[in-house]
């Protein structure tokens, strides 16, 4: 294994351990079992090796994507929080540039997502309620859960229960009474925990289950689970969405590709994809037969 690879993932693995706060700084902790619990945490948290690289030329969103894969991989994707500030960070311009998510608008082109990044939605791991999902009416694109899971137009306000990987005050999950829309609680979660409680791990977990016994067994409350047309340029399955409320209005059909609003802490919006934009490229700077499992 080159030094070169080593360092990346190093390097990359201690920012998400940063973020995480992954306990592996241990100073006992001798240099090799180190490099080798560094890359086991690589390998568990698929740690995303790649380059983001900015190109000032303005161009539609589908000449832009021709030029990233050519050039480089493919249009920018974005797995979390990290990448997404590695991005900012790699702009050279406080303007607004395209990145790799469109839209494929339509009632059947929609998929499930975990909010929680890295947390894959499968069909055969689900709780719904009888007749549910009904998205009636449509659209019913958020999912409140009581005992069982119902979808439900994501402004309607509901509690909501937050995941913290960082066991703040000893507690994996936080239940917060106030009202909010499914965007409004995704962003509380995300700037006081981690994220909206995600995947059957989490919500039928021993410690949710005793939080929602003594608080709320009988209250509809929103979970991190979600539906959107958007997909990334390169086939990723990614759930993170950044989106700037203010500018954002989903399902429109003129409107399908996404930019990175930089002078708003770069978070998204959708524009029509004919418009001329800078735009952001990554490619992936390591091969993938070194046994790290960097996507
Ligand atoms: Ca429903």
């Amino acid at each position: 294994m080159s030094v070169y690879r080593v360092k990346s993932c190093w390097i990359h693995c201690f920012l998400q351990m940063k973020e995480k706060s992954f306990s592996c700084d241990r100073a006992t902790m001798q240099w090799s079992l180190f490099l080798l619990l560094l890359m086991g945490q690589c390998v568990f948290i698929t740690c995303q090796l790649y380059e983001y690289h900015f190109i000032k030329e303005q161009m539609s969103w589908d000449e832009a994507r021709a030029y990233c894969r050519e050039n480089y991989t493919d249009l920018a994707k974005v797995f979390d929080l990290t990448d997404m500030r590695r991005l900012q960070d790699s702009a050279q311009s406080q303007t607004e540039a395209w990145i790799g998510l469109y839209s494929e608008p339509g009632r059947d082109n929609r998929r499930w997502h975990w909010s929680l990044p890295g947390e894959e939605y499968t069909e055969n791991k689900t709780c719904w309620g009888t007749g549910e999902p009904n998205d009636r009416p449509y659209p019913e694109n958020c999912v409140r859960k009581k005992d069982k899971w119902a979808d439900a137009p994501c402004t309607h306000t509901f509690p909501f229960i937050c995941y913290d990987e960082t066991m703040k005050d000893n507690k994996t999950f936080h239940l917060i009474g106030e009202m909010k829309t499914w965007t409004q609680a995704q962003s509380y979660c995300r700037q006081h925990h981690t994220d909206l409680a995600s995947g059957l791990d989490q919500i039928y977990s021993e410690e949710f289950k005793e939080l929602l016994n003594s608080k709320a067994s009988k209250v509809n409350l929103w979970i991190g689970l979600f539906r959107d047309t958007w997909r990334w340029s390169d086939g990723s399955n990614f759930s993170f969405r950044y989106w700037d409320m203010d500018s954002f209005n989903d399902g429109l059909n003129n409107r399908t590709c996404a930019t990175t609003l930089l002078e708003r802490s770069g978070r998204w919006s959708s524009a029509g994809c004919d418009q001329r934009k800078p735009f952001f490229c990554y490619d992936v700077k390591l091969d993938q037969t070194s046994g790290l499992i960097c996507s």
